[in-house]
Formats: structure tokens, sequence, C-alpha cells
């Protein structure tokens, strides 16, 4: 008999995703029992005050399902650290709890694992057969390839971007200090767990199922915040004249828009 493929946890950082916890759980372990893959799922919600909490507790008498509120804290990022500290298992899933994320790839990721060279699975939008919902508009298109291309030095993914991602406990654990702002945890894990060996998932981008999207403007800023660090993490070299370099430009600019 072949033996049985390691144990995981999925992790599924939740703010306000009350209606779509049920669907999330059921499609997860429909898929993880068919690959045969012994599996908990840890819910880190952010105290929603909504009924989460209620329908983990009815679903807990079917799957192996926790529950982490944190209070008084609120960050996806954190949410998901949060719950690597709570994991059992030595391979991590993450994915998004609004069914953007289709979780019948979860044991795809996994597999991707098996082979030990390979140090972080992604699963990506821009690949292959990937692709984005089709109400996003042409803005959110093009901005969501700019933030793809600005990472692109930092980590060789083609969706630096993606929340939907597998990699071993040792990667974590042995990565340097994590400091992520914002919702990129994947370009974080990637770039100070020292990746060499990414592999990619295509897959395409649902709309979400219910709620609301909790990605904002401000995140946008975050995320700028959250590459200067990691640039600066990773070529600390090139950071100061990078700085000189920007504001050399501005200067300049400044200049010529005076003279006019
Ligand atoms: N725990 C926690 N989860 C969050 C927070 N913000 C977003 N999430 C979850 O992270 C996932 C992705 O968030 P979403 O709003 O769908 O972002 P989008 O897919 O970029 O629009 C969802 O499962 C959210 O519920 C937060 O502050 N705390
Ligand atoms: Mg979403």
């Amino acid at each position: 008999m072949p033996p049985a493929p390691p144990a995981a946890s999925v992790i599924v950082p939740t703010y306000r995703e009350g209606p779509n916890i049920q669907p999330l759980v059921e499609r997860a372990f429909r898929a993880l029992r068919e690959a045969g893959i012994e599996a908990e799922l840890i819910i880190v919600d952010d105290d929603s005050r909504d009924e989460t909490e209620a329908v983990v507790r009815r679903l807990q008498e079917t799957f192996p399902l926790r529950l982490v509120i944190r209070r008084g804290e609120r960050g996806l990022s954190g949410a998901v650290l949060r719950g690597f500290q709570e994991a059992r298992y030595d391979r991590f899933v993450v994915l998004d709890a609004d069914l953007q994320h289709p979780p019948e790839l979860i044991p795809a990721l996994l597999g991707h694992l098996d082979d030990e060279s390979c140090d972080f699975v992604i699963a990506t939008r821009y690949r292959d057969r990937g692709s984005l919902p089709r109400d996003w508009p042409l803005g959110r298109r093009l901005a969501s390839r700019l933030a793809t291309g600005l990472a692109r030095p930092l980590a060789p993914l083609s969706d630096p971007m993606s929340g939907f991602f597998a990699l071993r406990r040792s990667t974590w654990a042995h990565a340097d200090r994590l400091d992520p702002v914002g919702y990129k945890i994947a370009l974080e894990l990637y770039v100070k767990g020292r990746c060499r060996r990414p592999a990619e998932v295509p897959f395409q981008f649902a709309t979400r199922a219910a709620g609301e999207s909790k990605f904002s403007l401000r995140q946008q800023w975050l995320y700028a915040k959250h590459l200067a660090r990691l640039y600066r993490y990773r070529f600390p070299w090139a950071y100061w004249p990078a700085i000189l370099a920007a504001l050399a430009a501005a200067t300049i600019l400044v200049a010529l828009a005076v003279k006019e």
C-alpha cells in the first residue's frame, strides 16, 4: 500500500465571513478526504461578532475544525501567523474564506510539497488557465498587474499577491523576523523564509461568494510600505541609492515645474 500523504493544517483568516464558513468547510474537507489527506482546518477570526462562532460550533460536530478568535487585534497577515502558531501538522495551506480560492485545489497545492526540493507553493491567477473574475474593472486589473510587477525582483512568482498558498512548518519556523503590514503575507514568507524553489498552481479567481471585500485604499498604501521594507531587507546595499535616486528625480521634476 502506498504511504498516506502527510497531514496538513489549513488556515483561514476571517473577518465577517459568516455565510461563507459552511460551504468553505464542507468543500475543503470533501477535497481533503477524497485525496486521503488527514487535516485540521483553523479559522482565525478577528472578533467578527456575526454567525461565524455559532456556525463553527455546529460544524465541529462533524469536522476537525478549530476556531481562534482574536480580540482587540485586526489584520489578515497577523491572523495567518497566529494560525501557524496554533497548527498541529507540518504542512500549512492558507486560503480566503470567501470561496474566491477553490478549496478543491488544496490537495494539488499540498502535492507539490511531496517534492523535497519545492519550498513554496502558490496558486496563481496569472499563468496558464488561471484568471481574474470577469466583473473586475480595468483599473483594478491594471493595479493588480502593477503591484505584481513591483514584487518581481523579490520573488520569481507570477502571482506574489495571491492569498492561496502552501508551505512547510519549517520554512515558517526558520524564517527571518516576520513583520508584514497589510495583506501580502505570502510574499513576506517567501522572502523572509529564503525560499528558492516555488511551484505554481493556476486557478480561476472566483467572484466573492457572500459579504464584502475588506480590501481598500489603505491596503494599497500598506502594500507600498511592505514592498519598501522587503526591498530594504533583500537589497540593503541598493536601498539608499534608490531613495537618493527617487529624491533626485523628484527634485528635478519640481525644478522643471517651477521653471515653466
Ligand atoms: N482575521 C482577519 N481576516 C481578514 C481581515 N481582513 C480580511 N480578512 C480575511 O482575509 C481574506 C481575504 O480578504 P478579502 O476581503 O476577501 O480581500 P480581497 O480578496 O483582496 O478582496 C478573507 O477570508 C477575509 O475574511 C482581518 O483584518 N482579519
Ligand atoms: Mg476576497
